[in-house]
């Protein structure tokens, strides 16, 4: 038996110390366990602090901004021939606009009647563009109408947004302060610029008679803005 007992006491042992290494297992996995419930609870409350700061930060200061609006107009009319095509540049200088106003939009109406006095004389034809030019615009807009026609003697309104989101309504806006909020409408330099209108006239005579020209009306107004904030 004495040989043995060092057998026994060594399998003894080594089952000890499993159970101790079961043991310690169980204590590191229960560690392990409650480690991640604490991360996990952590995290979550960062992100819901996080959440809430944001809040502060952004959603709830809620404010609307509003325009108070000034139009700089042009005028002029002129006759055109048949077949002729016409450009007009207007000029639209820093100097023109007021202060504390930017230019928001563009907005264009030509507009003529049928004045040859022969009987029976059908409307002329105009056509209307806008080209693009150097002017800082919105010029890829789904909103502006840069091109049309009339056949009916019709007016032809075109329109150009030069101000970012400029339609002359009010806009919900979220910010920390007025002057923030204030920063997209008060941007430099847009609408300024030369803006240029291409017109094109095909008259239509009566039957035995020659309706050779059209005289033509054009509007421009320039649409400009004063932007204020309050808090809603
Ligand atoms: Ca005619």
């Amino acid at each position: 038996m004495s040989a043995d007992e060092p057998g026994v006491d060594l399998d003894l042992s080594a089952f000890t110390a499993l159970l101790d290494d079961r043991r310690s297992n169980i204590t590191m996995a229960v560690a392990l366990v409650l480690s991640l419930v604490v991360l996990v609870y952590t995290t979550l409350d960062l992100a819901k602090l996080n959440d809430e700061v944001r809040n502060i930060v952004e959603g709830d200061n809620n404010w609307e901004v509003s325009f108070e609006l000034q139009s700089l107009t042009f005028e002029e009319t002129f006759v055109m021939t048949d077949g002729e095509q016409r450009t007009l540049d207007f000029e639209i200088a820093l100097p023109d606009v007021p202060d504390g106003f930017r230019v928001g939009s563009i907005q264009t109406v030509v507009s003529y009647t049928e004045t040859s006095g022969l009987p029976a004389d059908p409307p002329d034809s105009v056509a209307a563009n806008v080209p693009q030019t150097d002017m800082e615009a919105q010029w890829t807009d789904n909103n502006n109408t840069l091109s049309g026609s009339s056949n009916d003697a019709s007016d032809i309104e075109l329109l150009l947004r030069t101000h970012p989101g400029f339609t002359g309504q009010a806009v919900n806006a979220t910010g920390l302060n007025e002057y923030q909020v204030l920063q997209p409408w008060l941007e430099e330099g847009y609408g300024i610029g030369t803006y240029s209108l291409v017109l094109d006239l095909n008259t239509q005579s009566p039957p035995f008679l020659n309706d050779g020209d059209e005289e033509i009306t054009v509007l421009v107004e320039v649409v400009m803005f004063k932007p204020s904030a309050i808090s809603v």
